[in-house]
């Protein structure tokens, strides 16, 4: 569920009761270390306390945040205070597709977003909706909320997004039980100031398990390769083939994907694709 000053907390499986373990020294040994989301082997000692024996294999994983065996991932981004850049949204999308795992993108804040924002929002939603579920949420008007706890519900899910968009609020409003502390923004930059430190699972009053996670700066897609990214824009593959089969679809004549864009692909969505492809092209 958690760790604190290298013990972790494990829930049992079966009985819900939580035990503070210590990890086995092997573990170190082979520099292997549990993460939040893993399902253990452990030995109780005493009434709260026992020891992790084993980690089992983990059915996915991400590394920003840190988290294993999750069913979804909860994408959280705001266009105001902070104002988080499509690109950051992609990247993070690349990299939970590469994850296999499914993403729910939330628009927080929207209390924040005059008329004309509003409709801004409407056209950035549609460029994702057509493969992401796209939920709107403020915390402060209490929209949305019924909407995401319907996704969280019965799931093993994680938050994720820069410093400040208001993961830790959102799970604070729709499970008041949880307590997490929340933090202002930096006045100046407006930027979160990474008030949750750690990732944690908590468990929610309305049935699921959802850990929150310390909001991240920037994100690393060196892990992809350039001819896999293609892969990775789902959109991409719903266009006809084009003439060379091997296309990365960036210069080559008779690219049905170049074709495509502004029609069926979003034009931020290839600009993406195109930056990121130079990026780990250069990388090699
Ligand atoms: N106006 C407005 N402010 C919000 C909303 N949700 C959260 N906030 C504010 O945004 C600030 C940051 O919220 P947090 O919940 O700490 O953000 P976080 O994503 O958990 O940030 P880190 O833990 O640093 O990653 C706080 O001052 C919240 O009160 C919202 O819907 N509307
Ligand atoms: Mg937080
Ligand atoms: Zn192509």
């Amino acid at each position: 569920m958690r760790f604190h000053s290298n013990m972790a907390t494990v829930e049992d499986w079966e009985t819900g009761k939580r035990y503070i373990c210590k990890l086995r020294g092997k573990f170190k040994l082979q520099n292997i270390r549990p993460i939040v989301g893993d399902i253990v082997e452990y030995i109780p000692d005493s009434n709260d306390s026992g020891r992790i024996e084993s980690i089992l294999h983990r059915k996915n994983e991400l590394k920003k945040p840190r988290i294993a065996n999750v069913d979804q991932v909860v994408l959280v981004t705001t266009l105001k205070q902070p104002e988080v850049s499509l690109k950051m949204v992609d990247r993070f999308l690349i990299l939970a597709e590469k994850a296999l795992l499914p993403t729910v993108i939330v628009f927080n804040k929207i209390d924040l977003l005059d008329s004309k924002e509003l409709e801004t929002l409407e056209e950035i939603s549609s460029i994702y909706s057509r493969y992401y579920r796209v939920l709107k949420t403020s915390v402060k008007k209490e929209i949305g909320l019924e909407e995401l706890k319907e996704v969280l519900k019965d799931k093993i899910s994680t938050m994720a997004g820069l410093s400040g968009v208001g993961k830790s609020s959102l799970l604070n409003s729709i499970s008041p039980g949880v307590k997490l502390k929340v933090g202002e923004l930096s006045e100046k930059l407006e930027r979160g100031k990474h008030t949750t430190t750690h990732a944690e699972l908590l468990r929610l009053e309305f049935g699921g398990y959802v850990a929150d996670t310390p909001g991240f700066a920037n994100l690393d897609i060196s892990d992809i390769k350039p001819e896999e990214l293609k892969e990775l824009f789902p959109e991409f593959s719903e266009v006809e083939s084009c003439v060379f089969p091997d296309c990365v679809h960036i210069n080559e004549p008779g690219c049905s994907v170049k074709q495509a864009v502004g029609i069926f692909i979003p034009e931020s969505r290839y600009e993406s694709y195109a930056d990121f492809y130079m990026e780990l092209s250069e990388n090699q």
